[in-house]
């Protein structure tokens, strides 16, 4: 590979442009560019040529076709060392360009307006600069290719110094570019299929455009050490990490499970929850953080260790002090204050990790891999918990007390994975059974750790994820202590659940939704 002589610059995003194209020209670099990107840099003082004027052919159809033309293609495309490719070049008075620099017509941004119409969405589909972009790319041998801004600084260093660049770096650039053309394509897609299917139907799943988005980090591995794993989408607009060794696999699942627990108590008083593998030990909340945490703990005091611990407020000092204690994973806060972060940095391993901005609104989509090359797609389980309306079954409807503990109980039996049981009081958990192939047992797992950890369930609450199927879970619940019941109902056998409760004087709601979590 030869010095770069001469670079053809094609941009709809200018940040960076002129410092960039400076350097190229006083690096003797000749420099064409389209209308638009010629005037910005002529402008500047720098030296451009009109790629109409090498062309020969005018931007035409306003603007549709600017830099489709075979002395750009052939330009970018033929193969350097090939004797007959050199030939035909010649004959044709094709030249040869050595770097492309091009980002792309917003069409991302454009349809995600508000009223955008249906012909602007359209002109922002841009062909000729992914067209530069993938001739260079494919060429990559001996073209350089940035459409990326951020990697202006790193090419004009190496031109600087050399006048070229190296292989290595014009294969990650090339990398990057089929990332990006290939996250283009998708959008594109996602917006005229569903345009085309059914224009009131939600809005295409933004995760098929992630799955086709550049990777964000690579991950040292998977859910195990065998397994090879990255990161991929927009976990860095929400997530930032402040302290502690790097996030790994199980930590991102784990923290982000967390996350979204927290928020069911977002506009509530200080309360903490801990988890392990996606699933709550415990949840707590007082008049202080500290208060949350202690009754948290309180509910399971051995599977916290290598826990993962959220909070619903900014984390203070006192509350640091107490969970320094016990050794943890991962610790996610809307904020730390200054004492809270002196205190926990002195454990290296421990991550902490602030939360910047609250769960995207529903409707949410998630995808998940079943193997064999297919995934399932919904949306994510975002209803408000518990709904608005809740439905009073049984013959006595609860006490204040026990509304409160089912609806803080209803809210952390929704994160836990099926078959779930919570068991409530009005501020925190008091046991919880996960996971269970049966709901008796997740039941009896429920009870068990309570009375593991030494906590009464007289009085308490029991929040079933979905519907008891027969009245035996209900008994055993009561017979546990639980005075009142929170459950989706719609069992066949509803209005025998109901009497069991009736029989022990229970108050029992249906909340209508179910919460399963497979
Ligand atoms: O309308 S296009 O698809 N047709 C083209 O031939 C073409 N060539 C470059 N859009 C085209 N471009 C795009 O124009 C580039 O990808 C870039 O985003 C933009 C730069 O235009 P200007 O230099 O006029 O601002």
């Amino acid at each position: 590979m030869g010095k770069i002589e001469r670079a053809l610059i094609s941009v709809w995003d200018k940040t960076g442009l002129v410092p960039f194209a400076r350097t190229l020209a006083e690096a003797g670099v000749e420099i064409l560019s389209t209308g638009g990107t010629a005037r910005v840099l002529r402008e500047a003082g720098i030296r451009v040529v009109e790629l109409s004027d090498y062309t020969g052919f005018p931007e035409m159809l306003d603007g549709r076709v600017k830099t489709l033309h075979p002395k750009v293609h052939g330009g970018l495309l033929f193969l350097r060392d090939n004797p007959q490719h050199q030939a035909t070049v010649a004959a044709h008075g094709i030249r040869p360009i050595d770097l492309v620099v091009v980002n792309l017509y917003p069409f991302e941004q454009t349809v995600a307006r508000e009223g955008v119409t249906y012909e602007e969405a359209i002109e922002n589909i841009d062909i000729g600069g992914p067209a530069m972009l993938r001739s260079a790319a494919k060429n990559h041998a001996s073209v350089t290719v940035v459409v990326d801004p951020a990697d202006y600084d790193v090419v004009a260093r190496e031109i600087r110094q050399t006048g070229q660049t190296t292989p290595e770096l014009r294969r990650q650039l090339a990398v990057k570019v089929f990332a990006r053309t290939a996250a283009y394509d998708a959008a594109i897609h996602a917006w005229l299929s569903q345009r085309n299917l059914d224009p009131t139907a939600a809005p295409t799943p933004p995760d098929l455009l992630l799955l086709s988005a550049p990777r964000v980090q690579r991950l040292r591995y998977g859910e195990n050490p065998h397994q090879t794993a990255a990161l991929y989408g927009r976990f860095g607009e929400y997530f930032t990490q402040l302290h502690g060794r790097e996030l790994s696999y199980n930590n991102i699942l784990d923290l982000t499970a967390a996350a979204s627990l927290i928020a069911e108590f977002a506009d509530d008083p200080p309360t903490v929850a801990i988890l392990k593998h996606t699933n709550p030990c415990g949840v707590g909340q007082g008049n202080t953080l500290r208060e949350g945490w202690e009754k948290a703990l309180a509910t399971d005091r051995q599977a916290p260790f290598g826990g993962i611990i959220a909070v619903n407020r900014p984390l203070d000092g006192d509350c640091a002090a107490a969970i320094a204690e016990v050794f943890s994973e991962v610790i996610v806060a809307p904020a730390f204050t200054e004492e809270a972060l002196q205190i926990l940095q002195r454990n290296k391993n421990l991550r902490l990790v602030r939360q910047l901005k609250p769960q995207p609104p529903p409707p949410e989509w998630e995808t998940r891999s079943v193997g064999f090359e297919s995934w399932l797609h919904q949306t994510r389980d975002r209803v408000p918990a518990p709904p608005a309306e809740l439905r009073v079954v049984t013959r006595r409807a609860p006490t204040e007390e026990e509304w409160r503990a089912l609806r803080f109980g209803w809210r952390v039996v929704k994160h836990v994975k099926s078959n779930a049981i919570v068991y409530a009081g009005p501020d925190r958990t008091l046991g919880i059974g996960a996971g269970q192939m049966s709901r008796v047992d997740a039941s009896r797992i429920a009870v068990w750790k309570a009375r593991e950890a030494g906590l009464s369930l007289q009085g308490s609450v029991v929040c079933s994820d979905a519907f008891f199927p027969f009245p035996d879970g209900l008994i055993a619940a009561a017979d546990a202590g639980a005075t009142a019941a929170i459950q989706p109902g719609g069992s066949v056998r509803d209005e025998e659940v109901i009497a069991a409760a009736d029989a022990r004087g229970m108050a029992m709601v249906f909340t209508g939704y179910r919460h399963f979590r497979h």
